[in-house]
């Protein structure tokens, strides 16, 4: 073989990944339409996919070990990420997928929340409990006013009872990390809770009665909620002991309604003056399986036990290639951002595939959730609300 063609091969191939990595990196996003539907603002470049992984995690660049220069490191997906403002910057905890079928965490940061995500240099570094983690995801972030930033993520391990042969069931809890610094993690007892597995968990940022406040998802089984299942709440007195009591439902899955099957909240609930403001995911069963939607509701501010409004439906589902991905028909948020300005930037994956945002307002959510008809739960309400509404129309002069 020719030394200086491969040289050149070599170079040239580097040369061009890192142009297009740069290209992909630096892309400005906008928003998809001036319209839309009033409420949110989709932005029309996903903010994340596989591709934006750091080429130093993905490829050996040194050419005596990988002539031909090959990805060495498969990097499959970038979705359902954490979020939070931090230092100015907008921060997203991403749940990155190998071709191994591994997920784990990676930080990633924007100067302005809809484009130039970059991911940090290298994968946060989760540590073990005595039972190592098979498989980590879904991290949401809370910034307690305890002073620590909380990761609580979904932990998932082999079931130690299933059949001889089943090399598919698993048993799913929440894992719980704390940070100063989103470099150094420090492990916490994964959490412990009479209620079977647990996925969805959500750490809620203000002391209750002077306990942490924790949004649940119990789960009779590894993807059925079985009997269980429903949003639940309860309070933990000390998070290196994180016992949950007092666990309760607060929005439970319902006949015929976007979260049928099962739901689960997303992040953190943001605080408003008319109450806590809840984003969470409503899933369904359908003749092409199962479809995730987003859904919103508002706690009352002084009884976050309290469910106090609830629109009818969902407030974003999967819209055109959104539709399609590694587990297709699925919108999936764990994370948003309220800037001090009000502005909302909701961000939801696609597909378990890539990362998006929409953007909103605080004012308009919570216009959204309060002035959105409830749901009647039959089709002639369905009718009815509408005609209403027509009606109203007409008295305008
Ligand atoms: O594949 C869709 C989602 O399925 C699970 O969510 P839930 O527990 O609510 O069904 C999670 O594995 C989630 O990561 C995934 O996006």
């Amino acid at each position: 073989m020719n030394t200086t063609t491969t040289n050149m091969d070599f170079d040239e191939r580097k040369n061009e990944i890192q142009k297009e990595f740069q290209q992909l990196i630096e892309r400005k996003n906008e928003p998809q339409s001036t319209v839309g539907n009033g409420i949110f603002n989709r932005y029309k470049n996903p903010v994340l996919t596989r591709n934006h992984s750091p080429i130093e995690w993905r490829y050996d660049l040194n050419q005596a070990t990988n002539p031909f220069l090959m990805e060495r490191i498969g990097i499959n997906a970038a979705f359902n990420s954490g979020a939070m403002k931090w230092n100015n910057k907008y921060i997203l905890a991403v749940r990155v997928e190998g071709v191994d079928r591994k997920s784990f965490f990676a930080i990633a940061e924007s100067p302005n929340g809809v484009d130039n995500f970059k991911f940090w240099e290298k994968p946060c570094v989760i540590p073990q409990t005595g039972e190592p983690d098979t498989n980590v995801y879904d991290m949401r972030l809370t910034n307690h006013e305890d002073g620590w930033i909380y990761g609580v993520f979904c932990t998932e391990r082999k079931d130690p009872n299933a059949p001889k042969g089943d090399t598919s069931s698993a048993v799913a809890n929440a894992g719980i990390v704390r940070t100063k610094d989103l470099i150094n993690w420090e492990r916490l007892p994964d959490l412990i809770s009479k209620t079977g597995q647990q996925r969805n968990v959500v750490l809620h940022p203000e002391f209750v009665n002077g306990k942490y406040a924790l949004y649940t998802r119990p789960q009779d089984g590894f993807i059925d909620v079985g009997s269980g299942g429903g949003i639940g709440l309860g309070y933990i007195d000390d998070m290196k002991n994180p016992v949950v009591m007092d666990e309760k439902i607060i929005f439970g899955k319902q006949y015929h309604t976007i979260y049928e099957l099962k739901n689960g909240l997303g992040p953190a609930p943001i605080k408003t003056q008319k109450g806590w403001l809840h984003l969470a995911h409503g899933v369904r069963n359908t003749a092409a399986g199962l479809r995730y939607t987003l859904y919103m509701f508002m706690t009352d501010l002084n009884d976050i036990s309290k469910v106090t409004q609830i629109p009818a439906g969902h407030f974003m589902a999967p819209e055109s290639s959104e539709r399609v991905g590694d587990v297709s028909n699925v919108l999936f948020s764990n994370g948003w951002i309220a800037d001090e300005d009000g502005t909302v930037f909701i961000y939801y994956a696609a597909s378990d595939t890539r990362m998006h945002v929409a953007v909103s307002t605080v004012e308009k959510l919570v216009d959204y959730v309060m002035n959105t008809p409830q749901d009647s739960f039959i089709s002639a309400g369905s009718v009815n609300k509408i005609i209403e509404q027509v009606n109203k129309n007409k008295e305008i002069k």
